[in-house]
């Protein structure tokens, strides 16, 4: 594969834009070398800017959960463009959005829009103090809820003291009102809540991860960490800008059994366009400007345009439930397959996978939390990133991240996927 003109428009890029990125991870820092620059996207398929066809796997890291240019999709916006993109004035199709959104997940009465994953759950935590008086939080470490300060925190001194600031700008005035726990560690938690009783807001949760790679939660610990919220007053968050829409209609409530206080969303509820949201029973979102005190606003929020994607694209999602099952049927696939080449080739390897969401570690140990995740060799995961990427592959630039598997991968891409990886599979000894 050629990428010399991806190179040079990343030099030109660098040149206007941070680090030529305005996503740190399309960097590709964590697997060396410069990134793809897409020109067009079609289907299960990108084409750079050199004439490469590559077999997408991270579909916008999860929006394009029916593939890229989905003609409904593609047709819902330019209508809608035609007759103007944004007017700051409330619009029908927000509450179309919103009507829809509610009865496809459960146990939420009301739903804002804004206008990324982050400020849905910059917004879902703020609310959360504002409803309960309080003003710590939990966080897993591993999990990713955007780049608000709060959740831009890292262990502190000791298990059951506050964060600390994991970048520079984060203030520790911030850092202290974060803490800390371990994914899949309910002890973890429990220490937290009695250590800082009466005065946590919130739990914040990645409901299955895919920031650390995916990780899935044991039933012991969702569960026990439903009851422990419930028995000491805190607010659960689910974040399900990753699992929404994408797990299941009702995204990881639904699949996991698990009810949670607040739910976040973010890329496939806008379809590719810019959305996030946060939704809670209606005692909750009553608390949120302008009938209630906490306060909340976005310029772009429930922008037209992007409501017309978002709806175009749960419409979709919504009357075609056979979607999740045959996402979840071609990742099983693509596990078996990968499996098979791996444990051939005697690579120390776990792969989990949930749904549609799937990631391969090159360690010998369960991957079950962010510790074990890092024990992964990065080593192994650069040469099979590369290795894959120059067979027409593209997956996560990164081996703490999720795959997302979009519905227009045939099987005959899986199986070149497969194949791709047979080919590289001694190289990676
Ligand atoms: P955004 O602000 O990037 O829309 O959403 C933040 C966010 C919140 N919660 C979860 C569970 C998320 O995965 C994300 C964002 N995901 C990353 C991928 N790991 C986006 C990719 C990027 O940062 O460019």
């Amino acid at each position: 594969m050629i990428y010399q003109r991806s190179s040079a428009l990343f030099a030109e890029a660098k040149n206007y834009i941070p680090g030529g990125v305005n996503s740190p991870v399309r960097a590709f820092k964590a697997v060396g070398g410069d990134p793809i620059f897409v020109k067009s996207a079609k289907g299960a398929y990108l084409f750079d800017e050199d004439g490469n066809k590559l077999i997408d796997y991270i579909a916008s890291w999860g929006p394009l959960i029916l593939g890229h240019a989905y003609e409904p999709v593609i047709n819902a916006v330019i209508d809608k463009a035609k007759k103007g993109t944004s007017f700051g004035m409330p619009t029908e199709i927000e509450t179309e959005l919103a009507q829809l959104a509610v009865s496809m997940v459960p146990n939420i009465d009301k739903i804002r829009f804004v206008n990324s994953g982050t400020e849905a759950c910059m917004s879902a935590v703020r609310l959360a103090r504002g409803y309960t008086g309080k003003e710590k939080i939990i966080k897993f470490a591993g999990c990713y809820h955007g780049h608000s300060d709060s959740f831009l925190i890292q262990a502190g001194s000791g298990a059951v003291t506050f964060g600390s600031p994991n970048s520079p700008g984060v203030t520790q005035g911030t850092a202290k009102d974060t803490l800390l726990a371990m994914y899949n560690d309910l002890e973890s938690v429990r220490e937290l809540t009695s250590a800082n009783q009466g005065e946590i807001a919130a739990v914040i949760i990645e409901p299955v991860a895919g920031n650390m790679g995916c990780i899935i939660p044991t039933e012991e610990f969702i569960k026990g960490l439903r009851k422990l919220c419930t028995d000491e007053n805190i607010l659960l968050i689910f974040d399900e800008v990753m699992t929404g829409f994408r797990l299941g209609r009702g995204g990881a409530q639904e699949v996991l059994g698990v009810d949670a206080d607040i739910v976040t969303f973010g890329k496939v509820i806008g379809g590719g366009l810019p959305v996030g949201a946060f939704a809670a029973c209606e005692d909750i979102m009553n608390q949120l400007a302008p009938d209630g005190p906490v306060y909340q606003a976005g310029t772009l929020s429930g922008n037209p345009l992007a409501m017309s994607a978002g709806l175009a694209m749960l419409t979709e999602l919504n009357n075609n439930s056979g979607i999740f099952r045959s996402l979840a049927d071609k990742t099983a696939y693509l596990h078996k397959g990968l499996e098979k080449v791996l444990t051939e080739t005697g690579i120390a390897h776990q792969i989990n996978r949930f749904g549609s969401m799937i990631s391969v570690h090159f360690t010998q140990e369960p991957v079950v939390d962010f510790e074990s995740s890092a024990k992964g060799n990065n080593e192994t995961f650069k040469k099979y990133f590369h290795g894959m990427l120059e067979q027409g592959v593209y997956l996560p630039p990164s081996a703490f991240e999720s795959y997302f598997l979009n519905d227009a991968l045939s099987y005959k891409d899986l199986d070149t996927t497969i194949n791709a990886l047979k080919r590289i599979a001694n190289d990676l000894k």
